[in-house]
């Protein structure tokens, strides 16, 4: 990371900054940059400009994108096991030694703005995850005839697990990010990858423009009606459930699998210490609505305000 921070340090200098967060505008999104909370996250303005000038994508990739806690770690398990699904036999019963049984879907799934990304994008293997904004996105997955899948959430659900994050990544006695703060950065559009609302527009848009390239997906649908959706994404991603695979459970048993009740017990013990962030940092509730629990009335009113003005003429909206 440090050699990106050098070669990108004038670029980056001159960019609106907000000295207190850590963050930048660029392309008219927020972004950290440098060495971003002691060094421990990867995501970074420079990594986003280390991709713009040199990723190149091909048109068999596959890009899960998703603005941060919208659900990213539940799409990699999923794109993940409908791919590999003959492979590791998911189909024919449980297949002991599946990926997903024993390693987090984020090392399944590799995440483009990381370093180790970075240092080899050939680690690739068609599949890959990426947080940036669409119109950041770099030049080649844009005009190439790959496919993107884009995961939205409800906005007050993403606060309040970012929120949570926050405060698990502080769990070395740094001083807890208060929810009042949080909430005021968030809707004003100041988190990492920018406002919520302009980074679900850009794919959403972009799935409206071009249905055969980007798939826009819920949280919430995902959740209410699962089969239909996983069946939805496996026809996109170009390995679509056969007819026998429809009757024989093969699509409840890739549900199942990368359910939150299984992945958590997997990603539980967070052994893999070498790693940035421990595995089980991604699993909390993983359920809907649980923002009810931790904003006040007066922020789910300003929120829910900000995403009717946002998403207004859009069909794109939330139950609770
Ligand atoms: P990331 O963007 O940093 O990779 P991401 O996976 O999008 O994180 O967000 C984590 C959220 O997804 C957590 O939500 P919560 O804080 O509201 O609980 C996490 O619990 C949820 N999550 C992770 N895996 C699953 C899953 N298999 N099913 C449903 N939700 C999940």
């Amino acid at each position: 990371m440090s050699s990106l921070i050098e070669r990108y340090k004038d670029k980056v200098s001159s960019l609106p900054m907000n000295v207190d967060h850590d963050l930048c505008k660029y392309m008219g999104f927020w972004h950290f940059h440098g060495f971003w909370y002691h060094s421990k996250a990867d995501f970074s303005v420079e990594a986003i400009m280390a991709l713009q000038d040199h990723f190149e994508a091909q048109p068999t990739d596959i890009f899960l994108a998703s603005h941060p806690k919208s659900g990213t770690t539940w799409l990699k398990a999923l794109a993940f096991a409908i791919m590999n699904r003959n492979k590791f036999k998911t189909r024919s019963g449980s297949c002991p030694t599946h990926p997903l049984l024993t390693i987090s879907p984020h090392d399944c799934v590799p995440f483009m703005e990381s370093e180790s990304f970075l240092n080899n994008p050939s680690f690739a293997n068609g599949l890959m995850h990426t947080h940036i904004p669409y119109t950041s996105l770099p030049k080649s997955i844009i005009s190439s005839d790959c496919r993107i899948v884009y995961l939205c959430r409800n906005p007050k659900d993403v606060l309040t697990s970012y929120w949570h994050f926050l405060n698990k990544l502080k769990d070395d006695g740094s001083t807890p990010t208060k929810l009042d703060d949080a909430f005021e950065l968030f809707s004003r559009g100041m988190s990492p990858y920018g406002s919520f609302w302009d980074h679900v527009i850009g794919y959403y848009k972009a799935s409206l423009e071009q249905p055969l390239k980007v798939l826009f997906l819920k949280y919430e649908d995902l959740k209410k009606n699962p089969e239909n959706e996983v069946t939805k994404l496996a026809k996109f991603i170009g390995n679509p459930f056969t007819e026998e695979e429809e009757f024989d459970g093969s699509v409840k048993k890739i549900i199942e699998l990368c359910g939150f009740e299984n992945l958590s017990k997997v990603n539980k013990d967070g052994k893999q210490t070498s790693k940035v962030l421990s595995d089980d940092i991604y699993f909390r509730k993983g359920i809907v609505g649980d923002s009810v629990n931790y904003l006040t009335n007066e922020m789910i009113q300003t929120l829910d305000k900000i995403t009717k003005e946002k998403f207004d003429g859009l069909s794109i909206s939330f139950e609770a």
